[in-house]
C-alpha cells in the first residue's frame, strides 16, 4: 500500500486521511528502543508533512501498549554514555507534531509507555489498559516527561504516590482521573477501532483550524491563564484570513456542509 517497511513498528492507512502506527516488538512487550524510536520518529515527521493524512493514531498490541524504555538496553549505560548522548532527548519529538495523535491504549503502558501516551494528544484506553511509573523499581525515576505531564492531568498527591510507589493504575483509575478521555468497552481491536474514527472526524475538518486548535490547548500548559487567552485569542483572529473559515461560515449560512481547501 505503498508505506514504507520498519522493523519496529508498522505503519498502515486504515480510514481516509488516518494514520496507524502500530508499535511492534511483541518478544519484548514492545520496550521502547532508541531504534524504535528514531524509526517512530521518522515516521511521524512524513506523516505530518503528508497532505493526505490528517490525524494520527498510536498502538500497541493487546497485551501492551509499550511496557517501558528497553530496561536491557540502558542496564549498563553510565552516567557519561547517558549525559553526553543526551539519551531520551529525541524520544519525545512526537510532542512537536502541528498533526494531533491519539493513542489507542491495551494493556501494559508502563514507565516509558506511559509516558509516550501522555505525550499524545488524546488517550483512549481498554479495559485491560494498566498504567504506571515503575521507574522507582528500577532505582530511578521517570524520564520522559511522566512527573511532570501526570501532574497537570492528574495533580501532585497522586502523582507523587505513583511516582514514589511505583504502583500500577486501572483503566477505569485512568479514566476517573482525567489521564484517558474514555474507556472504550472490550472487544480485541476496540480501542483501536474508536482512535481510527475519532482521528477520521478530526481528518474531516479544516487541516488550518485542527493545528491551532490543538496549539492552542497545549498553549494552556506553558502559560498564564491570562497570556493563554491572548494567545487563543490571536489564533482566533488569525483564522478569518483564512478561507476555510469564509467557507466553513458560508456553508452555515447555506445549509449545505463546508468544503475544506485547508488554506
Ligand atoms: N525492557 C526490556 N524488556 C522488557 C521490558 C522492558 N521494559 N518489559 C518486558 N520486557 C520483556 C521481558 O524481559 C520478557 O523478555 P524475555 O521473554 O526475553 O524474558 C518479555 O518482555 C515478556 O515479559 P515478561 O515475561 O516479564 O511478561 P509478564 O507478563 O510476566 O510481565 C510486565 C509483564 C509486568 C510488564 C513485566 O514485563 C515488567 O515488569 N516489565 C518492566 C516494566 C518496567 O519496569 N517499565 C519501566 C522501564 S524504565 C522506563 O521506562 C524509563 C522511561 C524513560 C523515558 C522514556 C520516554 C518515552
Amino acid at each position: 500500500n505503498g508505506n514504507k517497511v520498519y522493523e519496529n513498528i508498522i505503519v498502515s492507512r486504515p480510514a481516509e486521511g488516518v494514520a496507524l502506527i502500530t508499535l511492534n516488538r511483541p518478544k519484548a512487550l514492545n520496550a521502547l528502543s532508541s531504534p524504535l524510536f528514531k524509526e517512530l520518529n521518522e515516521a511521524t515527521e512524513e506523516l505530518d508533512k503528508d497532505d493526505s493524512v490528517g490525524a494520527l493514531v498510536l498502538t500497541g498490541s493487546d497485551r501492551a501498549f509499550a511496557a517501558g524504555a528497553d530496561i536491557k538496553e540502558m542496564k549498563d549505560k553510565t552516567f557519561v554514555d547517558v549525559y553526553q548522548n543526551k539519551f531520551l532527548e529525541d524520544w519525545t519529538k512526537i510532542t512537536g507534531l502541528r498533526k494531533p495523535i491519539i493513542a489507542a491504549v491495551s494493556g501494559y503502558a508502563l514507565g516509558g509507555g506511559c509516558e509516550l501516551a501522555l505525550m499524545c494528544d488524546i488517550i483512549l484506553a481498554s479495559p485491560t489498559a494498566v498504567f504506571g511509573q515503575p521507574e522507582i523499581n528500577l532505582g530511578v525515576i521517570p524520564g520522559g516527561g511522566g512527573t511532570q505531564r501526570l501532574i497537570h492531568a492528574i495533580g501532585k498527591s497522586r502523582t507523587m504516590e505513583l511516582t514514589l510507589t511505583g504502583r500500577n493504575f486501572t483503566a477505569a483509575e485512568a479514566e476517573a482521573w482525567g489521564v484517558v478521555s474514555r474507556v472504550v468497552p472490550e472487544g480485541e481491536g476496540k480501542v483501536v477501532e474508536e482512535a481510527v474514527k475519532m482521528a477520521s472526524v478530526i481528518a474531516s475538518k479544516s487541516k488550518v483550524a485542527v493545528q491551532a486548535g490543538k496549539e492552542a490547548v497545549n498553549a494552556a500548559y506553558e502559560m498564564t491563564l491570562a497570556e493563554g487567552l491572548r494567545f487563543e485569542r490571536r489564533l482566533f483572529h488569525g483564522l478569518f484570513a483564512t478561507q476555510d473559515q469564509k467557507e466553513g461560515m458560508s456553508a452555515f449560512a447555506e445549509k449545505r456542509k463546508p468544503t475544506w481547501n485547508h488554506s
